[in-house]
């Protein structure tokens, strides 16, 4: 059985999740907007990946005989002024969603919880990739990006990435 306290974490992180989606989904339509498509199909594929991280904690909440509580969804508030902003904006979230899912496990520790320890790693190994996919796009950008040609050749780059969808068993 679950404690309230990681309950209450869990259904947050569900709403965290599905804020990710929404934050990528809107940076999608910034990109599509401005005719970067590659750099729109990347954060199309990260909205994919955050609504299926978000239905892995709902799920985990109902194999858990707990029933999930839904709260609103934000809209992101962000306005991006260049091209390197949004990737900028997604570094810095997928710090925040870390150190969110950080503290689930530091609770699940304390509590000796160790089926949410267990069902938490992969989250913890996600966050790493997660943090270094957003920091490698400032970094090629800021290699790159002032030059049109690179803009086009990472945009292009960007333009291949495919959704996949996680199938982590839990
Ligand atoms: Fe769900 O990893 Fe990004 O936010």
């Amino acid at each position: 059985m679950l404690s309230k306290k990681i309950v209450e974490l869990l259904n947050n992180q569900v709403n965290l999740e599905w804020y990710s989606a929404y934050f990528y989904l809107d940076i999608h339509g910034f990109y599509m907007d401005k005719n970067l498509d590659g750099f729109g199909n990347w954060f199309y594929v990260q909205t994919q990946e955050e609504r299926d991280h978000a239905m892995l904690f709902l799920k985990y909440l109902l194999n858990n005989s707990e029933r999930p509580v839904l709260k609103d969804i934000k809209a992101s508030t962000k306005t991006f002024n260049d091209f390197r902003e949004p990737a900028e904006a997604a570094f810095k979230h997928e710090q925040k969603i870390t150190a969110s899912i950080n503290n689930i496990y530091a609770v699940a520790y304390e509590e000796k919880d160790f089926r949410t320890m267990q069902f938490l790693d992969w989250f913890i190994k996600e966050q790493g990739e997660e943090e270094k996919s957003t920091e490698d796009i400032i970094k090629k950008y800021d290699l790159f990006g002032s030059d049109p040609k690179g803009l086009y050749l990472l945009d292009t780059e960007l333009a291949t990435r495919v959704y996949t969808p996680v199938t982590l068993v839990i």
